[in-house]
């Protein structure tokens, strides 16, 4: 299977908002296999189809230690949240920067399975945050979005420095 290309901050099409995903095929099935291989290969513990340049609501998640328990999220929406949390945050599209970030403790998330069952996940910690961060994809956001305008600054020169490097 092919990994996919993943795009890196501040590339624009990081600020696309994705659509909904109006019908499982096999096409649907083929991104999500393809992004949930790109995802381990990474390694990473979640990717967005936004970050794959494809701009439709579908996420894919691993966050357990063992690395199997998959999940492939399509139209996911967050029904509750509640609390606080501040967790160290990286992301696939921001190689080698990582930097906390407050998000809620708890969150319950409505999706469609890889079959198109309707269901629920409820998380709390590292899963929650991980939802939270790809589900902010799919709106156009990255995480560095969430810092100072200084360091987003100091963030876009050091990746702009590292491109520079390895052209
Ligand atoms: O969205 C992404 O680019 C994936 C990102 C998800 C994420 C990480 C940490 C907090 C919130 C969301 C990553 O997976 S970055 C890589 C990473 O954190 C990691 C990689 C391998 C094992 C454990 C963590
Ligand atoms: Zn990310």
């Amino acid at each position: 299977m092919p990994l996919l290309p993943i795009l890196r901050f501040p590339d624009p099409r990081l600020k696309k908002v994705a659509a909904p995903v109006e019908r499982i095929d096999d096409g649907i099935r083929r991104l999500a296999r393809d992004m949930a291989e790109t995802m381990y290969e990474a390694p990473g513990i979640g990717l967005a189809a936004t970050q794959v340049d494809v701009h439709l609501r579908l996420i894919v998640i691993d966050a357990s230690e063992t690395r199997d328990q998959l999940l492939t999220l399509i139209n996911p929406e967050i029904l509750e949240q509640d609390g606080l949390q501040v967790c160290e945050e990286g992301c696939l599209s921001v190689p080698g920067i990582y930097d906390k970030v407050g998000r809620a403790e708890r969150v319950v998330v409505r999706y469609l399975d890889i079959d198109g069952q309707p269901q629920t996940v409820e998380a709390v910690g590292l899963l929650a945050v991980c939802l939270q961060h790809e589900i902010d994809h799919l709106q156009g956001r990255v995480f560095v979005e969430h810092l100072s305008q200084l360091k987003q600054v100091r963030i876009k020169n050091k990746l702009a420095k590292q491109a520079r490097i390895t052209a």
